[in-house]
Parts: C-alpha cells; sequence; structure tokens
C-alpha cells in the first residue's frame, strides 16, 4: 500500500468499505442536511468527507473511495495537494483578504503573469480574477461587448456554461440548469456543434460551416461580439469535436472581428494532457476563461486574453470583493509549480491511455463510444446495437460504482455518459482497480 502525504495524516491509498454506502454517520448527516440545506442542491453521492487525497476520498463512516470525480475537474493535483496545502496554511497567516482592488498583493499579479505565459498564444496578454467558472464567463462576455460595441453572443448545442442569470441563457440544458428560473439574458443564440459519434461524415471544417451558416442567417457577424466554446464539451457529455471544427470557427471569428472565446473551465490545467485543451489542435482563443483546476479546490477563475480586448472596458469596470482572493492565488501558484516540476501534463495521458484502452478491451456493445482526451475519458452508453441513448444503465452503473467505492459522475444531454476525472495524483494501482470494479459491474448488468 502506497502512502500519500499531505500536510495532514498520511492516507492510506486503499479502496476500503466498512459500512455500506452510504454508512450510518453518512445517513444520519443526509437527513440533517435535508433539514437544513435548500432542497435544490442535489447529492450525487451522499457520503460525508473527512479527508482526500492521492487518489481517495475518506468518508465519515471510515469508508476509503476511489475518486473518479476530482470534485468535478478541480483537485487535479489533488486533494490537499502538498504544495498546495503549504501555500495556503502560510497565505493564512500572513493576510486572508484586504480586495485587490482596494490594497493589492503580488500574488495576484503572479497570477496574472503565470496565466498570460501558460494560455495558447505569445501575444501580449492581461489576465483578471474572478471566484467561480460562471462570473468568469460571464466577464469575457462582458470584456468582448465593450471592445466590438456588439452585443449578441453564440454558444452551442449541448453547451455548458454556468448557473448565473447570463450563463443560464448560454447553457444549452432545460433539466436541471434552468426549468423555471427565467426569464433569461437576451442576444444569446445557439449554433449547432460537431458531435462526431451522433453526426457521423460530418467532418470538422463541415460541421464549422454549418455553425457559420446558421451564424450568418440568424445572427449576422456584424451583430456579434463573441464566439463561446468549451473546446471539449464538460456536462454536455465530454463531446471531442472532430479535427478542424475549432480552427474553422476561429478562422471566421477572426476574419469577421468576432472575439472566440475559449471556455476552458473544465478542460483546462493539465486535465486533456496538454495544458489547455485548445493545445491540442494548435488553437489561439483571444480570450479563454479557466477556473476549477486552477486552485485545487480554493475558489478562482480567470480570463486571460489578448491585451487590446482584455483592456477594453474602463478602469473600475471589472472586478469584485473576493476575485483573486489571496488565499485562493497562493493555492493556484502552487497548483502550476505542482503540475510544471511534477509532470502532471505527461501523466494525464498516461491516465488517459490506460483508461481508454481499458474501456475498450470491455468489449461491450453498450458502450457506445469511448473518448476524451487526457484524463477527460467518457463512455456515453446505449442501447446494444443502436445508438439510442441509455440513460437508465447509465444510472444503474454510476449507483452501483459508488456501491462499491468508486466515485464516478454522469453527464450528457441524454444523461447517458458516464464520465472519468481522476486526479492526476491518482497512483496507478487505484486507477487499475477503478477500472476492475467497472469491468465487473459492465458484465452484472
Ligand atoms: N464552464 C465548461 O464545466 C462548471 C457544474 C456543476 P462554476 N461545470 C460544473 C453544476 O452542476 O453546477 C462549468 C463548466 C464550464 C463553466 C462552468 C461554471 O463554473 O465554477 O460552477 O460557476
Amino acid at each position: 500500500m502506497s502512502e500519500h502525504t499531505v500536510g495532514g495524516p498520511a492516507l492510506p491509498q486503499e479502496r476500503r468499505l466498512v459500512t455500506s454506502i452510504p454508512g450510518p454517520k453518512s445517513q444520519a448527516l443526509q437527513l440533517r442536511k435535508s433539514a437544513a440545506v435548500a432542497a435544490g442542491v442535489g447529492t450525487t453521492l451522499p457520503v460525508y468527507t473527512v479527508a482526500a487525497g492521492g487518489g481517495v476520498i475518506v468518508d465519515v463512516d471510515g469508508n476509503s473511495l476511489i475518486d473518479f470525480g476530482s470534485g468535478i475537474a478541480v483537485t487535479t493535483v489533488g486533494n490537499s495537494a502538498p504544495r498546495v496545502a503549504a501555500a495556503v496554511a502560510e497565505q493564512v497567516q500572513a493576510f486572508t483578504h484586504t480586495c485587490f482592488m482596494i490594497t493589492p498583493y503580488d500574488a495576484y499579479v503572479r497570477v496574472a503573469e503565470a496565466l498570460n505565459r501558460l494560455t495558447p498564444g505569445t501575444h501580449d496578454k492581461r489576465t483578471v480574477l474572478f471566484n467561480s467558472g460562471a462570473e468568469a464567463v460571464e466577464n469575457a462576455v462582458k470584456i468582448a461587448r465593450v471592445h466590438t460595441q456588439r452585443q449578441a453572443v453564440v454558444v452551442f448545442d449541448h453547451a455548458y456554461h454556468g448557473r448565473t442569470n447570463l450563463t443560464m441563457a448560454m447553457t444549452a440544458k432545460n433539466m436541471p440548469y434552468k426549468s423555471g428560473f427565467g426569464p433569461f439574458a437576451s442576444e444569446v443564440y445557439r449554433a449547432p456543434l460537431s458531435y462526431p459519434y451522433r453526426d457521423a461524415g460530418v467532418d470538422g471544417p463541415a460541421a464549422a460551416r454549418r455553425a457559420i451558416d446558421t451564424i450568418e442567417k440568424q445572427v449576422g457577424a456584424g451583430n456579434l461580439a463573441a464566439v463561446v466554446i468549451e473546446p471539449i464539451q464538460g456536462e454536455g457529455g465530454f463531446i471531442v469535436p472532430a479535427d478542424g471544427f475549432l480552427p474553422t470557427l476561429v478562422e471566421w471569428c477572426r476574419a469577421n472581428g468576432v472575439v472566440f472565446v475559449a471556455d476552458e473551465v473544465q478542460t483546462g490545467f493539465a486535465r486533456t494532457g496538454e495544458m489547455f485543451a485548445c493545445d491540442h489542435e494548435g488553437v489561439v482563443p483571444d480570450l479563454i476563461v479557466t477556473a476549477k483546476g486552477i486552485a485545487g479546490g480554493l475558489p478562482l477563475s480567470a480570463v486571460t486574453g489578448r491585451a487590446e480586448i482584455m483592456d477594453a472596458p474602463h478602469v473600475g469596470g471589472l472586478g469584485g470583493t473576493y476575485g483573486g482572493n489571496p488565499i485562493a492565488c497562493a493555492a493556484a501558484l502552487a497548483v502550476i509549480e505542482t503540475i510544471e516540476e511534477d509532470g502532471l501534463v505527461d501523466r494525464a495521458r498516461s491516465i488517459g491511455k490506460t483508461m481508454v484502452e481499458r474501456l475498450e478491451s470491455f468489449g461491450d456493445p453498450r458502450l457506445g463510444d469511448v473518448r476524451g482526451r487526457g484524463a477527460m475519458v467518457a463512455v456515453e452508453l446505449v442501447k446494444a446495437g443502436t445508438t439510442e441513448p441509455d440513460a437508465e444503465l447509465t444510472k444503474a452503473v454510476a449507483a452501483a460504482a459508488h456501491q462499491q467505492g468508486l466515485v464516478v459522475l454522469t453527464c450528457g444531454t441524454y444523461g447517458n455518459v458516464l464520465r472519468f476525472l481522476p486526479p492526476l495524483s491518482m497512483p496507478d494501482h487505484l486507477l487499475a482497480e477503478g477500472l476492475d470494479v467497472l469491468e465487473q459491474i459492465f458484465k452484472d448488468l
């Protein structure tokens, strides 16, 4: 058994079930949750966490679960990763907050410098920091509107951009994200995506031309401030567009003075086996939105992009009380150091290779499509011999995995995608064990 050394006690890197899932203490907490927390906040797996690190989550009943979720692609460097835990502890002792707009501090500037260096493209860049992914997406739109003096925003089928008012309008799926919460923001238009599994025969450039045609007919380039797209869709189903789709869109945006915004909230920071998913096709976005994996679990998000676009809003036009909080910035700097010094981009690739090879080896006809990049892998489940989505099977597999101490998440417009986002600190033996658990579940169901 390997040990994971964190700031706190080392956590044994093992799957260990000492009660049924959820155990009695978790069940009692879940009852208290129901009585105290608004019903709208759902629970994927009601085991209450007391510690996490390496590749495991330990619950209040003493169960140790294998983590294939990373808190939705957040703890990419690991939970309580050693450098992050130390940096946060040090920053908490120094000061917790001043508000960067009042009396600034260098950690914010250093995060901005690091993002300007790491994000795609060598052009002159600027960065602004926020708290959540949705907040950063909204601000990317604000910046693009001021820069272009245009209002329309184009997003795509299956897109997920957040739960605030503007980002609800940008998000595609009604349930659970939008239903009843309108009216939504105006000037948001939706274009068709490239979805290779479901539009076989339409190559990337052709899919992009289809989207561009929709945009030209229904919006008009002259009205369009920004095209906002996840280079690999996350909540929508880990959809990797066909090669050439993104480059063709970027080219059209450039020719038409439209700001191309990559929402890399879920794909960023080594997750896909490149520092950013745009890097796979050499795509250079005008603006890139990051969050989640940026700070190892501390709330932080960013918009980074071309200096002339980023500097368009007037002084005082961008900000917020907590944006670029010093503790979150300290965490982000530690995350970046960890990714670079521990070679986590390569680690994401090797985890991804293992996952895809194993999943394909199941040889199960209900695994309609195994896809993803790096350690962002999914299987789209269908009725055998068809492409008909099987949401019931997906739910059943996830429930069985949870019962057996493997945390997996689902996603997809049709609710039929199982997604795997292990922390890159996952030891090989746990990765293999998690895949063994899945293989057995597919045999049993
Ligand atoms: N853009 C691409 O994936 C967040 C949402 C979970 P926030 N995805 C997880 C849920 O059900 O709320 C996400 C994303 C992409 C934006 C966001 C929004 O990021 O930090 O949740 O606001």
